[in-house]
């Protein structure tokens, strides 16, 4: 076996990819993610006895550290970094981190942080190496297979963690106290003193951290670009050459927008992009013209076709193709052998796009793929501003159920089975959506109750926070004492990490019966799962017909 790999759902026959990944991740990247993720275990555990007052008082020194744990792992979740070089950089750069670290801790007198080997970092690292070293600290090397399931799902749930509390960063807001959760639940995974019972208690844990980190961003993104409003989104195309921008970052959206102002090149939305059009501060740019295609799976054809210049946020990129290659940039977490790359500022500047957009320049206009307009924008501001209508509605018996069929949208074939849940819905329900798997039913002419669409979009993945806040806001409205009964279901898709941070969430917050699909995680195991599903009432999809007839 050259490499394991069991993280997305896409993982080869739900089992685990061992030579190559289906994602396109080759063995030797998996490998040295692997290696990457141990090495971070060696940051964590320096930074145990680092208390929040040290971290606050030392902010700058601390700050930096947490950004770059924050990333690292980021880097590690699916389509986000395939680039071997990008990899060998990060480890030599966190156990040089680590061994500074180490020293600085035992100058503090914080513990007996040794200063080991300066020098650590600069060893030379070969494929062999790389493989030797993974088989022996990977995913298997865990041979519980309860206790590997448990590990790999706090693992999980603290990458996507991760990447909600980058973003919140790069805007500005702090998360001290979910890092330090994140380095003790990395540091957990090593520990084999650990009961059952404990490890589910950190996973429950890693649910509370999820629903901050979530609520960390939503501030963020809103008091930097105000509140998501009802918008119509143009899917058609201009006749000037352009710009596609996809990925979650919003801070980059921005600095785009601003710097492609008055240059004659258009810019447009892809996958997880598309929220960004929601967004006040956004609205105001005349040559901001809409979203452009489907979600991350499409790339391929959608890339070709779009003629211009393509910037990836953040995952999900697909490995690309050669004949749009050179026009692809990567930033943040995100790289690719060959792809050229955005690298971040100098503190206090701004990116510099500008070889993006003089590329740009140069390219002919995207070709047009579809035309018309769709709807969102009900993230938990506009739907309570709009909650008299809603509670009315259900009330009155107009609106019986709201389905939440948010998270992640990817190319197996058995995904129709959302387009085709969507189409058999009743019509008195609504469909509350976030992430890319609303890009399933988010064309589809689905009406609306009383003016109100059945679809009602709140945004990126993360936005899952505004579906939990919209929730909590109607249990108190109807005055019930149990989120659960609400007239609310939950039928959830999932691909890469964090859906998993968002499922631990919705756990914490006492949601039950969750259907979570097109296949439940591989890295669940039979043990784990029964515990899910006694604790949560979890259950996985089966087909449309009896799906909704068991839900509704
Ligand atoms: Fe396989 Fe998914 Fe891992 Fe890629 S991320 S190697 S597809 S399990
Ligand atoms: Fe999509 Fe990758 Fe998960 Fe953010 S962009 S939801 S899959």
């Amino acid at each position: 076996m050259k490499m394991f790999c069991y993280q997305c759902q896409e993982t080869l026959g739900n089992k685990g990819c061992t030579v190559n990944g289906i994602c396109g991740k080759k063995g030797d990247v998996a490998n040295l993610q692997d290696l990457l993720l141990y090495a971070l275990k060696g940051v964590a555990i320096f930074r145990k006895n680092i208390s929040l007052e040290i971290r606050k008082e030392y902010r700058e020194m601390c700050s930096e550290v947490d950004k770059f744990i924050l990333e690292q792992l980021f880097s590690t979740i699916t389509n986000a970094n395939f680039d071997r070089n990008y990899f060998i950089e990060a480890i030599k750069e966190t156990i040089k981190m680590r061994e500074i670290g180490k020293q600085k801790v035992a100058e503090m007198g914080l513990g007996a942080g040794k200063f080991t080997d300066h020098d650590a970092a600069n060893f030379t690292i070969t494929d062999a190496d790389i493989d030797a070293k993974a088989a022996t600290i990977g995913v298997l090397t865990t041979e519980n297979e309860d206790v590997r399931s448990l590990r790999e799902l706090l693992t999980y749930g603290v990458k996507g963690m991760a990447a909600y509390a980058d973003h919140a960063l790069r805007l500005g807001k702090e998360a001290k106290e979910i890092v330090m959760f994140i380095e003790k639940a990395l540091i957990s995974t090593l520990d084999d003193s650990l009961s059952v019972d404990e490890m589910v208690g950190l996973v429950l844990e890693a649910g509370k951290y999820s629903v901050d980190a979530m609520a960390v961003l939503d501030a963020a993104n809103t008091e930097s670009y105000g509140h998501p409003e009802i918008t119509e989104v143009n899917i058609g195309v201009r006749k000037n050459p352009a710009i596609l921008i996809s990925g979650h970052d919003l801070k980059d959206m921005e600095e785009l927008l601003e710097q492609t102002k008055g240059t004659g090149v258009d810019v447009y939305t892809h996958g997880e992009m598309l929220p960004a059009n929601y967004y006040p501060a956004f609205k105001k740019y005349d040559h901001f013209v809409g979203n452009y295609g489907n979600a991350w799976w499409k790339q391929k054809e959608e890339f070709e076709k779009f003629n211009g210049a393509i910037i990836l946020t953040t995952n999900c990129l697909v490995p690309p193709k050669d004949s749009y290659k050179n026009r692809v940039f990567t930033t943040n977490s995100v790289g690719f052998d060959g792809v050229k790359h955005i690298a971040d500022p100098e503190k206090g500047k701004a990116k510099d796009f500008s070889a993006v957009i003089e590329l740009a320049k140069t390219l002919p206009a995207p070709t047009e793929i579809e035309t018309g307009k769709i709807v969102g924008g009900f993230a938990h501001n506009q739907v309570l501003a709009l909650a008299d209508k809603i509670v009315d509605a259900v009330k009155s018996g107009a609106i019986k159920k709201f389905v939440v069929m948010a998270g992640c949208d990817g190319r197996q074939k058995g995904r129709n089975y959302y387009t085709d849940f969507a189409q058999a819905l009743p019509k008195d329900t609504i469909i509350l959506t976030a992430g890319c798997a609303k890009y399933r039913y988010n064309k589809l002419d689905l009406g609306d109750i009383d003016g109100i669409p059945r679809v009602l979009d709140a945004g990126q993945c993360n936005d899952s926070y505004s579906l939990a806040v919209i929730a909590l806001k109607l249990k108190e409205v109807f005055g019930l004492d149990d989120i659960n009964d609400l007239p609310i279901i939950y039928n959830i898709a999932w691909y890469e990490q964090k859906a998993v941070t968002v499922l631990l969430a919705l756990l914490y917050l006492g949601v039950k019966n969750i259907h979570l699909g097109p296949t439940l995680p591989a890295f669940l195991s039979p043990n784990v799962t029964k515990v899910l599903v006694e604790k949560f009432d979890i259950a996985g999809i089966t087909n449309v017909e009896d799906d909704i007839k068991d839900m509704i």
